[in-house]
């Protein structure tokens, strides 16, 4: 055999390996965007102009169809994202493409679980998706609509995630420029928290309502273990302030079965989010609202000491059939609604005690020391509750 010809039949080996690894989705990932690759091209070409969605990168290298169809879902997104954002539009997102519709129900690193078709599939994601043209620090969410691809043995490929129409998110606590994104596509918090064992502590749920308005999310009250409470006048007396303040309020018990009824109305159709301390109850009360769910729940012999351990370790996404909706139950989030917040900015999320700020006697008046203060006035004749000045002041002073 000439030495030719045997290159040529080393050639064609080699391609034909190439196309079966590429068949098998093993290719191995060129890095082309090394910092010593940039260095190199740079000089060749000619600056890339964006186009409408901002993209300069890797129209070159798909093919035609592919193209086309980016162009058509990328339409079709900013179509979906401009007006009513709803299941119908992913749907008809993901129709435009080769890929299968799925909801991440629970992500760890490198890998996500997906709902799709009935059923729950272990997913890997692309490296190409990369968090920092999001803005998050963590590429998918629980709640994200992702587009898969079968992958071998029952696993699949996340290809993208579909645009978010809503998210819980909160400052990257190690890259404060960055957002962690807690969970996408939800509609309301419901914040737990126990009358008693843990004890309440409304400072927490302040935070978590701070948390919810932020992302723009409507913060529901949720106060269970109401069964502990001997005097209903006395718990609703002191909550009379989130009343005053329009935030949907429920009073529950998983072991009586009180407000049941209400929070299945609150949940219906909806993607909700549970934040609330360990131990408050929030998984009893989802297996209390529907059995099938199953939920880990602390067993009441070896309830932990107050701040305890968790016993739910991860955000994870539970479809309410019967009620048309989802919950997200999660372990406690901490830090979930200060950070990154300035302190000058606190008093925008207590309208109860920035009302009578401007009566104050100094315009740059902290309302603690200061003579002639309104807001210390409002406490004192009962016009702004003693625990919201206690915890403005308290989280004022984390802030400062
Ligand atoms: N008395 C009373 N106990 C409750 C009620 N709801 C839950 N519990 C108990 O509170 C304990 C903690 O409940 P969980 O549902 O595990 O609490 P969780 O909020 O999910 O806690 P983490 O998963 O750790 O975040 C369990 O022992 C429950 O039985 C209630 O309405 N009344
Ligand atoms: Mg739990
Ligand atoms: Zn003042």
């Amino acid at each position: 055999m000439t030495s030719k010809s045997k290159k040529r039949k080393q050639r064609i080996k080699e391609r034909q390996q190439e196309a079966w690894q590429a068949q098998k989705g093993q290719r191995k990932t060129v890095r082309h965007n090394t910092a010593a690759n940039q260095e190199k091209h740079r000089a060749d070409w000619q600056p890339l102009q964006p186009d409408e969605f901002g993209v300069v990168a890797d129209r070159r290298i798909m093919p035609r169809d592919e193209m086309e169809r980016r162009k058509q879902v990328e339409t079709l997104a900013a179509q979906a994202v401009a007006t009513d954002f709803n299941e119908a539009m992913w749907q008809r997102l993901a129709a435009a493409t080769p890929y299968a519709l799925g909801i991440v129900v629970e992500v760890s690193k490198g890998l996500c679980r997906v709902a799709l078709d009935g059923k729950v599939i272990v997913c890997d994601w692309r490296g190409v998706l990369i968090a920092e043209q999001t803005g998050y620090t963590n590429v998918i969410a629980v709640g994200d609509r992702v587009l898969v691809s079968p992958q071998e043995a029952g696993r699949g490929f996340v290809q993208e995630a579909l645009p978010r129409r809503s998210g819980l998110g909160r400052a990257d606590p190690f890259y404060s420029h960055l957002r962690q994104l807690l969970t996408a596509n939800v509609d309301q918090v419901l914040v737990v928290a126990a009358w008693r064992e843990p004890h309440l502590w409304l400072q927490m749920v302040d935070e978590y309502l701070i948390g919810a308005a932020r992302n723009n999310l409507t913060g529901i009250v949720c106060i269970n273990k109401i069964d502990l409470a001997q005097d209903m006048a006395e718990v609703e007396e002191l909550l009379r302030p989130y009343q005053t303040l329009n935030h949907p309020i429920l009073y529950t018990s998983a072991v009586t079965g009180e407000g049941l009824g209400e929070l299945t109305a609150v949940l219906r159709g909806k993607t909700t989010v549970l934040a609330g301390l360990s131990g408050v109850g929030k998984s009893t009360l989802l297996n209390a609202i529907d059995p099938g769910l199953n939920l880990r729940t602390a067993r009441i012999s070896n309830m932990p000491s107050r701040e305890g351990r968790h016993t739910t370790t991860q955000a994870v996404m539970y479809p309410l059939t019967h009620l048309d909706g989802y919950v997200i139950d999660t372990p406690g989030i901490k830090d979930m609604g200060l950070l990154g917040l300035e302190a000058e900015e606190l008093l925008d999320y207590y309208p109860d005690v920035a009302a009578f700020a401007p009566h104050c006697r100094f315009s740059n008046c902290q309302h603690e020391q200061e003579p002639d203060c309104a807001v210390r006035d409002g406490v004192e004749n009962g016009r702004i509750a003693q625990w919201r000045y206690d915890n403005y002041v308290k989280l004022h002073a984390r802030l400062a």
